[in-house]
């Protein structure tokens, strides 16, 4: 993951769960300016991963530029810090929480199990909250998983129907 970027495709996760949250979803949209490629709606999702706290809003949005994995990992910590993000509790409340969903370079699906940043996202096929807007702007979206590649509408259908329901469009419920 080091050398000469190439032509980069990378699908992002974007979550808040504390004051202000719609601003904090927008100013990753900001951020990334014209390398946005398109974003998915607002979507309000109860908490996955066991720490009760308040719902989320999620936004997966897809992002090209010439950059690195390594590059686009860092410009998610600019963003989460931006955001005055800490570091507490795992899968705890978030100002804001940038995630690494996938990343292609020059059209090749990158695979690393750098602990740093796992390609592509060790967790993304267990979270509707990252599936369902993936597939409104990407419907034939794919993901690498520990048993090959997957259509994400297969990883979606496998999921808990309760993990779906969990995940609304954000217009509906405010
Ligand atoms: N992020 C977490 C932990 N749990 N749950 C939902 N629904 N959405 C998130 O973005 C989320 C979460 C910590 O990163
Ligand atoms: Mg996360
Ligand atoms: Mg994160």
């Amino acid at each position: 993951m080091t050398g000469r970027p190439g032509a980069s495709r990378v699908v992002l996760s974007v979550g808040a769960n504390l004051a202000e949250r719609d601003a904090r979803l927008a100013s990753v949209i900001a951020a990334l300016g014209d390398r946005l490629v398109a974003a998915s709606d607002v979507y309000t999702t109860a908490p996955w991963g066991g720490v009760h706290q308040d719902d989320f809003l999620n936004q997966t949005l897809i992002a090209e530029a010439d950059l690195s994995p390594a590059d686009w990992l860092a410009f998610c910590h600019d963003c989460e810090r931006a955001a005055d993000r800490t570091r507490e509790v795992r899968w705890g409340p978030r100002t804001l929480d940038v995630d690494v969903i996938s990343v292609e370079v020059d059209g090749v699906a990158v695979r690393s199990d750098d602990p740093d940043l796992t390609l592509p996202h060790p967790r993304a096929a267990e979270r509707a909250f990252v599936l369902v807007p993936w597939l409104q702007i990407e419907p034939d979206a794919r993901l690498w998983t520990p048993t090959g590649e997957r259509a994400v509408t297969d990883l979606l259908e496998a999921l808990p129907a309760t993990e779906r329901s969990g995940v609304r469009r954000a217009e509906a419920t405010r």
